[in-house]
């Protein structure tokens, strides 16, 4: 059975914490909870699950795990169903870039500083090990004990379910990449641009947010919904912006492999300054959308300005 503990390693109350002890808390929260989640090594098949924990554990910035918990912390959400729904995003994270990295899709050996799955395993198992962490966010997010101890009612639990799966399937995330996938070397438009980040990078995002509000009410979901839209967009943008202007060691990841693939980005069709004024704009836009919920929404608003100035 999957184990789902809250780990007990801060000490203080979170609304105490300054952001950046919030974000190592919570850092540790979810590294923690992924590291009892995924199977051990000793558990055959012991090649599958040592590929799942190097691709899953130690890397990452757990922005979407960050959003859901600051998401449940303004709606009142039960600390534990937000663990639970924090880990079942960055395991459909990890599973998407482990995919992604594939010589069948954007073919880079580089990823979180390291050796990309396929390259430190080979094709068949990085498949796998994508499989299987996509199956595992699920049976977390439907386990029993997250039911017993959390006292999570299983309309609910479908509910959050049906979102995760929602923002992943052909009509989100990897629909998203299927069209881009098919976009490169074509003159998008910015709304086409548009369209396919918000659903290959913005619907995950955007249900990370959802599933840690999953206790709130009507007004505080619509206002939500709307941060997240441009908060996922905004993440994209940035991500260009950084594709562009970083380099490959901050980044973790092959710098320039945009530009390199001739995909369309938002600094190809904009150009540098106007992308750089457009993710401002869907700041803006984000923070005006919580702004009636003061200072319980300060998480939110400290992340929004976390992804604007992440520097990989
Ligand atoms: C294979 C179905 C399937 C989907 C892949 C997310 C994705 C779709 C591909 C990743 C390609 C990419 C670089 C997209 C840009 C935005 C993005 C998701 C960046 C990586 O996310 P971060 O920066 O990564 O949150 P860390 O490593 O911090 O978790």
């Amino acid at each position: 059975m999957t184990k789902i503990g809250m780990t007990n390693l801060g000490i203080k109350n979170p609304a105490t914490l300054d952001f950046s002890e919030w974000v190592t808390t919570k850092q540790t929260h979810i590294e923690h909870a992924l590291g009892q989640i995924l199977p051990a090594v000793n558990i055959v098949p012991n090649i599958l699950h040592e590929a799942m924990r190097y691709s899953a554990l130690a890397g990452g910035k757990r922005v979407r795990a960050l959003l859901c918990y600051a998401a449940a912390e303004m709606c009142g959400t039960n600390m534990l169903i937000a663990e639970a729904a924090a880990s079942a995003v960055e395991l459909i994270h990890a599973y998407s870039l482990v995919h992604d990295d594939m010589p069948c899709m954007d073919d880079d050996d580089l990823r979180r500083g390291k050796p990309s799955c396929h390259k430190q395993y080979d094709d068949a198992t990085a498949l796998l090990v994508g499989d299987a962490l996509q199956s595992l966010a699920f049976q977390t997010l439907s386990d029993d004990a997250l039911g017993n101890q959390a006292n999570l009612q299983a309309p609910l639990m479908i509910n959050m379910l049906n979102i995760l799966a929602k923002a992943s399937g052909s009509t989100g995330m990897a629909g998203g990449q299927a069209i881009d996938l098919a976009s490169v070397g074509k003159p998008l438009t910015q709304a086409e641009l548009e369209a396919m980040h918000n659903l290959k990078t913005g619907a995950l995002i955007q249900a990370a947010v959802l599933l840690g509000a999953i206790s709130g009410n009507h007004t505080q979901i619509a206002a939500i919904s709307t941060y997240a839209a441009n908060i996922g967009l905004a993440f994209q943008v940035v991500d260009d912006i950084l594709d562009v202007e970083a380099d490959t060691a901050t980044l973790g990841k092959t710098a320039g492999k945009d530009a390199n693939s001739n995909k369309p980005t938002y600094v190809t069709i904009l150009g540098l300054v106007p992308a750089k004024q457009h993710a401002q704009k869907l700041y803006e836009a984000a923070i005006a959308a919580i702004a009636p919920f003061g200072d319980s929404a300060q998480r939110l608003r400290e992340l929004a300005t976390f992804i604007m100035q992440r520097s990989f």
